[in-house]
């Protein structure tokens, strides 16, 4: 009778014990199960699970600047959703810390690539490049609950499941576009893009400077292009530009994030908005009307005027000085008014213009009919025949086809804003290609990379760009990141959904594809 007494309130102390256990937020320990995008290449589980608390201290290996910076960045995007003002030291000893970020020196994982050892008391991210330990930064902002996205302070618990990741980029070049000449956008909507796609570890943003419905960087050797080029856009809107200060503002902020900037000035098409700023551009000297329709391929610069030439030899030269990164893309892209006999000696010239400044030469396939010079790259959009031709010179490939990495496109005919002249895309789809496989001739080993295109003749703000590019946007960081071995749509709908959170929690729009079950 006696123990029986002891005994039952005993059992009932443990039941309510266990409730209370049981009503703690689920936790994540299962390393492997984390939803990361891109997909890592490996990952090993030991099931307990690491907490970040306030006193938590981030460290990194003293001596390099680029690593305090990086600290920096980790505590700075932890805080608004925690509210912890985490500590920084540099340190040479890890088991001070409680987050631990150091440069290894051994090559191992290429340039980007990284490893995070996570065991209960030590986070530890480790890396051969300053570049390395910003993309796995990445993951463990990941491998925290979604609400570390939320802009404004909220509980946690903050967990991290303990375990291995080893990870590495299968392509040198991730990338996204943003037209910037069809609608302009701010420095600050820039910025906000460049926070996005650094989560999802792309390394480099393309902006579509120039257009014919508008020039959006100052040349301060041809101040009319800003002035009149640059004062409209597609709809009649009032356009706008960058200054070269808040150009390099942009690059300078993208290179904080490991992101180069590659500046396309489109020619020797697309070009209206320089021709009507300049009336010697043209071939009878006329300056033609500024123009805000989404018609493609009526513009050309005269091919055949040494003027032009001086023009793009000035744009290039500026342009570069402000860009430390190693691209100049110079369009070439559906030039339908230009001969083909002229079009062959402008994309030459061009190329020889861009290379005399120091930058390697990237163009539209379409300038695969030229002669490439060695290092220039050809970007493949529609035309295969073209980028077999780019491969056949010995030009690498980044990957854009229009049928699934064209951000632009329609999800289906409902969605809005969009076009369809390539394909509805939806969220599977942009996410279901191999791009080794994915056009005839064209091979693993001539491939740079891969780059998802926005251009924006449909798209007008923020939010907008934010639907178009969420959910497809980080499927095509994965194309470009994770080996395709590794990747697989049902797995990927899983942790995409689980993202679904995280713009929820961050205020992202984003198209809420029937094909995924959110959350
Ligand atoms: C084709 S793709 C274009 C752009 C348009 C886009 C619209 C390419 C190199 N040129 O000028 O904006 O289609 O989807």
């Amino acid at each position: 009778m006696m123990t029986k007494k002891l005994i039952y309130p005993g059992i009932l102390m443990l039941f309510v014990i266990m409730a209370l256990v049981s009503c703690k937020p689920k936790v994540q320990s299962d390393l492997a199960k984390a939803a990361v995008i891109p997909k890592p290449v490996t990952v090993t589980s030991t099931g307990d699970y690491f907490i970040l608390k306030p006193q938590t201290l981030i460290s990194y290996q003293s001596g390099n600047e680029e690593l305090r910076a990086i600290a920096l960045y980790l505590g700075e995007r932890l805080k608004p959703a925690t509210g912890f003002d985490l500590k920084l030291a540099p340190s040479d000893a890890e088991a001070k810390a409680d987050i631990y970020l150091t440069l290894t020196g051994t090559q191992e994982n290429g340039e980007e690539g990284y490893e995070l050892d996570i065991t209960k008391g030590l986070v530890r991210l480790s890396a051969s490049t300053p570049a390395g330990l910003f993309r796995g930064v990445q993951t463990i902002i990941q491998l925290l609950p979604p609400q570390i996205d939320q802009l404004t302070k909220t509980e946690g618990p903050w967990q991290i499941a303990t375990g291995k990741i080893t990870d590495r980029p299968e392509y040198a070049y991730r990338s996204m576009m943003l037209d910037v000449a069809r609608h302009f956008f701010s420095v600050e909507d820039v910025k906000k893009v460049i926070d996005m796609i650094s989560y999802y570890k792309m390394n480099v943003l393309h902006l579509h400077l120039s257009d014919d419905q508008g020039w959006r960087i100052e040349i301060k050797s041809w101040p009319n292009l800003t002035q009149h080029g640059g004062s409209t856009e597609v709809g009649g809107g009032e356009g706008g530009f960058y200054t070269q200060e808040q150009f390099s503002d942009i690059v300078k902020y993208a290179a904080s994030r490991y992101i180069v900037i590659v500046p396309e000035i489109d020619m020797p098409g697309h070009t209206n908005a320089a021709l009507a700023s300049y009336p010697e551009l043209n071939c009878n000297n006329k300056a033609t009307e500024l123009y805000t329709g989404t018609e493609v391929g009526f513009s050309s610069f005269c091919t055949k005027k040494d003027i032009t030439y001086k023009f793009i030899d000035d744009v290039v030269k500026e342009i570069s000085a402000l860009n430390p990164g190693p691209y100049f893309h110079m369009g070439g892209d559906e030039s339908h008014s230009t001969k083909k006999e002229d079009y062959i000696p402008f994309v030459n010239k061009v190329q020889d213009i861009i290379v005399s400044h120091d930058k390697q030469v990237i163009g539209w396939d379409d300038i695969a009919i030229a002669t490439l010079k060695p290092n220039t790259i050809a970007q493949h959009w529609a035309n295969v025949k073209n980028a077999n031709m780019a491969v056949s010179q010995g030009a690498k490939i980044i990957m854009s086809p229009a049928t699934k990495a064209y951000l632009d496109m329609q999800y289906d005919s409902l969605s809005k804003p969009g076009l369809h002249w390539a394909a509805y895309v939806e969220a599977d789809s942009a996410y279901m290609w191999d791009p080794a496989t994915f056009t005839p001739g064209i091979t693993k080993e001539n491939i740079f990379g891969v780059e998802g295109a926005l251009w924006t003749e449909t798209v007008t703000n923020l939010d907008e760009i934010e639907i178009m590019i969420f959910p497809r946007l980080p499927g095509i960081a994965e194309i470009g990141w994770t080996p395709q071995a590794l990747r697989n749509w049902d797995d990927y709908k899983e942790r995409i959904a689980e993202h679904g959170k995280r713009f929820d929690a961050a205020a992202i729009d984003y198209h809420k594809s029937p094909m995924v079950n959110w959350k």
